[in-house]
């Protein structure tokens, strides 16, 4: 093939530009006819490359006098082929947004959060305030047996606490649902040796009707300390301040004498009514005082089922309910807000709200 002349090359260039002209911006109506455009007139054998490869055929005076009309007529070209394709891109992200219905300005949606259950919240305080006087977490089965619920803490066979009405049997085998977390801690005296710090939270079951200040099931935290020459005393140091960092500082408390089988002497504690500070008010029965929980050194006969020396070791135990503690210190009047888990309540207690 004859090389090309600076005519008509000059001929060809021209009608590209011509054509380059009619388009303006619009080069191509979509993104698939722009393609087919730059390989038409960009790819390797396209229109202007074919006139830039004929180049180098002409004479070095040509080539002078064209080379630069041709190589700013495939910089227009680019130029085009570039514009075109963000308009035809833009296009295209619109029609998709536009699809999606999506308004970019708009706050975005807050995740769904949940947060600690009020009775979680209550009973890791609880926990962690025992914690740090020394008590360390142990846990047990729900399922029991007799003699770690009952007879081990020095509950006769012929107990109140035993009968059908207040405990959960299981039907074929010779099992209980733990009625406290008492045996917990005579599976911690069995299993360790004294000196002994722990406390007990959990879940306990009892045949009870719901109302507003009884369940069926229900969560405990009982503790027992165990050591050479525990005294009453010791226990009423250690529950006055649990009980001072619980509900404030001034927090006032009264222990009055009671009975339990596992403990003599045992009492019952009581704190300044947090309602009526002390006034006498509906909550405290107009006694301005609330019985928070019950305590007392551990009997002789609990000692001995674990075998443990009895006059080697003395200690004290105590027990109080979850619920009862939540209920007074967030002001919860009924016990069974605890277990509806309708979220109007519960996002009342999210810590990170308060
Ligand atoms: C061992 C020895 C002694 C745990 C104790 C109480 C007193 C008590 C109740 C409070 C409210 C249960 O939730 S409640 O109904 N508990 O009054 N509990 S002394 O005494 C023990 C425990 C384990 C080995």
């Amino acid at each position: 093939m004859s090389p090309a002349t600076v005519a008509e090359l000059s001929q060809r260039l021209a009608e590209f530009s011509r054509v380059l002209d009619d388009k303006g911006d619009d080069v191509a109506p979509s993104l698939e006819a722009l393609e087919a455009f730059r390989v038409d007139s960009l790819g390797r054998k396209g229109q202007l490359t074919e006139v830039l490869k004929a180049l180098k055929d002409l004479s070095l005076e040509d080539r002078r006098a064209f080379g630069p009309q041709a190589q700013a007529a495939k910089a227009r070209c680019e130029a085009a082929i570039t514009r075109c394709r963000a308009r035809l891109e833009a296009a295209v992200d619109e029609a998709s947004l536009g699809r999606i219905d999506l308004d970019l300005t708009l706050p975005a949606a807050v995740p769904a959060r949940g947060c600690l259950h009020p009775l979680t919240q209550t009973l890791q305080e609880m926990a962690r305030i025992l914690g740090l006087m020394g008590f360390s977490w142990a846990e047990g089965p729900h399922i029991e047996t007799e003699r770690n619920n009952f007879e081990a803490l020095n509950i006769p066979e012929d107990h109140a606490a035993r009968d059908l009405q207040d405990t959960f049997y299981l039907r074929d085998v010779p099992r209980l649902l733990r009625t406290h977390t008492s045996p917990v801690q005579i599976r911690a005296m069995e299993g360790g040796r004294p000196p002994l710090r722990v406390i007990c939270p959990g879940r306990v079951f009892r045949h009870e009707s719901l109302d507003a200040s009884h369940s069926a099931v229900f969560h405990q935290i009982e503790g027992l300390a165990v050591d050479r020459g525990i005294s009453f005393a010791d226990l009423k140091g250690t529950l006055r301040t649990f009980l001072q960092r619980l509900f404030g500082p001034e927090t006032e408390t009264r222990f009055r004498p009671s009975y339990f089988p596992f403990t003599e002497p045992s009492a019952e504690v009581d704190v300044r009514c947090l309602v009526c500070g002390g006034r006498g008010c509906p909550a405290c029965k107009r006694s301005g005082w609330i019985e928070i929980m019950g305590a007392g050194m551990v009997h002789p006969n609990v000692f001995r089922a674990v075998g443990y020396d009895a006059r080697q070791w003395s200690g004290f135990a105590f027990g109080m309910g979850v619920e009862r503690v939540a209920m007074l210190r967030l002001g919860v009047p009924d016990m069974r807000l605890f277990y509806e888990n309708d979220l109007r309540f519960l996002r009342q207690f999210d810590e990170s709200l308060l």
